[in-house]
């Protein structure tokens, strides 16, 4: 048997960054020639893509954890390490991807169309990239930073054309055995079918895709029978085929009233009102079905129903059905917003990673949150003191230091960068920091210097930002 899955839980890891390298270059008789560590490889991303010759989240159900590779460590002779290489993970067709509260981050929809769920970490940047005019030989390299992990939701919604609904055993599975090339399990007990059966269909020039869901009963809607779960795999569908039994040896049956609580039921699960539906009235085979049909199409007609009689058994009446379902899709189909490119990509919002913000909280401690701080702290191995003193000229460059000291901080007050959870937390020593400021970059020593007027100041330390934050953008791997 084969299992039809159709909602899993998969934790995704996309590759860490390899580290920057901090190398000297050595010739024979020049022992000191320059930096040369080379920069870290990016770490892989984990991407999803459609790919239409997969029709279960069956795989992902069986092992959920995936992980991209690393990216490879800089290295001396200023070789770059490899990047991570990413993981593509294959999806069937209609697959939305959510977040764990529900929220839907992307819905996958056409061949090829792919989402970064998670993205890799960038490499960090060797000492030769590292290295300035004020900075020669950077004895120091950047940390790689960690691939990002998402526990994401991958849900199936079947994309076909026209979906069969009806009581169990009307024989909507029957129907697409006999429209299609597909071969659904067929019994005459309810609920034969558990799973969405996917068929395509051929009628003149169109083409289209039929799919049944388990069969439904009053109720379903509170959970009786299978419920409505699986009429998630109607919702793309743009025809709705009520199948009515006009055969069942049930008393308190018969096709209107079905209708009746088959409408009732969708309209619980909401969202599908707007789809035409015809009316089929099956099992015309059996001489009282074939009466009873004749007595209740008057009815659906007059409410504004297309009633086809048709055998499934027999094959009669499945040539004007299938016609029928073709043109009204081909009315859908033309209807629909041209799909743009074949090839969609999606990937998460950038997050805006121009700004920062600093907190004083509750206990006195001040907070940096911001993408850029954030990400410097990441790449900052602090058992390298230059590495430290690098990562306070660029903080106090983006301006941290003088929004900390507007904020109210004080020598020796604490201050974290990150997240509650994961934040590197110092004690502000001003002095040092600020000094990077007042006596200029280091190896550069203002006192030295004229004094200049302060409005002059103030333009030559913009001035001297703006070139550090494109110095360092320049050298951005991504
Ligand atoms: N006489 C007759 N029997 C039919 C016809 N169509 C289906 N059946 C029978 O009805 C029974 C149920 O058919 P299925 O196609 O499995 O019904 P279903 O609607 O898919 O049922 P579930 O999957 O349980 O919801 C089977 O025994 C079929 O052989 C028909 O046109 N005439
Ligand atoms: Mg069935």
């Amino acid at each position: 048997m084969t299992t039809f899955v159709d909602r899993v839980e998969l934790h995704v890891a996309a590759g860490n960054g390899g580290h920057g390298c901090a190398s000297v270059h050595r010739e024979k008789f020049k022992p000191l020639g320059g930096p040369d560590g080379g920069n870290g490889g990016r770490g892989g991303d984990v991407i999803l893509v459609v790919d239409q010759s997969v029709t279960t989240l069956l795989d992902y159900h069986h092992s959920p954890h995936r992980k991209a590779t690393n990216g490879k460590p800089g290295e001396g002779g200023n070789r770059s390490g490899k990047d991570g290489q990413d993981l593509i993970l294959p999806v069937p067709d209609g697959t939305v991807v959510l977040d764990k509260q529900g929220n839907v981050l992307a819905d996958l929809v056409g061949h090829g169309t792919s989402y970064v769920a998670a993205q890799g970490g960038r490499g960090g940047l060797g000492n030769a990239a590292l290295a300035s005019a004020r900075r020669k030989a950077p004895g120091f390299a950047l940390l790689g930073e960690p691939g990002d992990l998402q526990d994401i939701v991958l849900e199936l919604k079947t994309v076909a054309d026209v979906a069969l609904v009806g009581y169990p055993s009307a024989g909507k599975s029957s129907l697409i055995s006999v429209l299609s090339a597909a071969k659904p399990k067929i019994a005459d007990y309810p609920f034969t079918t558990l799973v969405p059966n996917l068929g395509v269909v051929t009628a003149g020039e169109t083409v289209y895709t039929i799919a049944d869901v388990p069969g439904l009963i009053p109720g379903a809607s509170e959970g009786r029978g299978l419920g409505l779960e699986f009429l998630r795999h109607v919702e793309r569908c743009s025809v709705l085929v009520h199948v009515l039994d006009t055969a069942t040896l049930e008393s308190d049956r018969d096709p209107v009233s079905d209708l009746d609580i088959i409408e009732a039921e969708l309209r619980q699960y909401g969202g599908l009102d707007d789809r035409p539906r015809i009316v089929v009235l099956n099992k015309i085979d059996v001489p009282d079905g074939k009466d009873l049909a004749q007595m209740v199409r008057p009815d659906l007609e007059e409410r504004g129903y297309r009633v086809f009689e048709v055998s499934a058994v027999a094959h009669t009446g499945l040539k004007e059905l299938s016609y029928a379902l073709a043109e009204l899709v081909g009315q859908a189909r033309a209807a629909k917003p041209k799909e743009e490119a074949t090839r969609i990509v999606i990937r998460p919002k950038a997050v805006d990673d121009t700004g920062f913000t600093v907190v004083q909280e509750e206990d006195g401690l001040y907070r940096v949150r911001g993408e850029k701080p954030e990400r410097w702290v990441r790449q900052t191995d602090f058992n390298n003191d230059e590495a430290v003193g690098y990562l306070a000229d660029r903080l106090n460059r983006l301006g941290v230091e003088e929004e900390l000291m507007k904020a109210g901080a004080r020598s020796g007050d604490g201050v974290a960068i990150g997240p509650e959870d994961n934040a590197v937390v110092f004690d502000w020593e001003p002095t040092m920091m600020a000094g990077a400021e007042m006596l200029g970059r280091r190896g550069e020593d203002h006192r030295l210097e004229a004094p200049r007027p302060a409005a002059q100041r103030r333009k030559d330390r913009q001035a001297e930002r703006d070139e550090a934050e494109r110095e360092y953008d320049d050298f951005e791997p991504f």
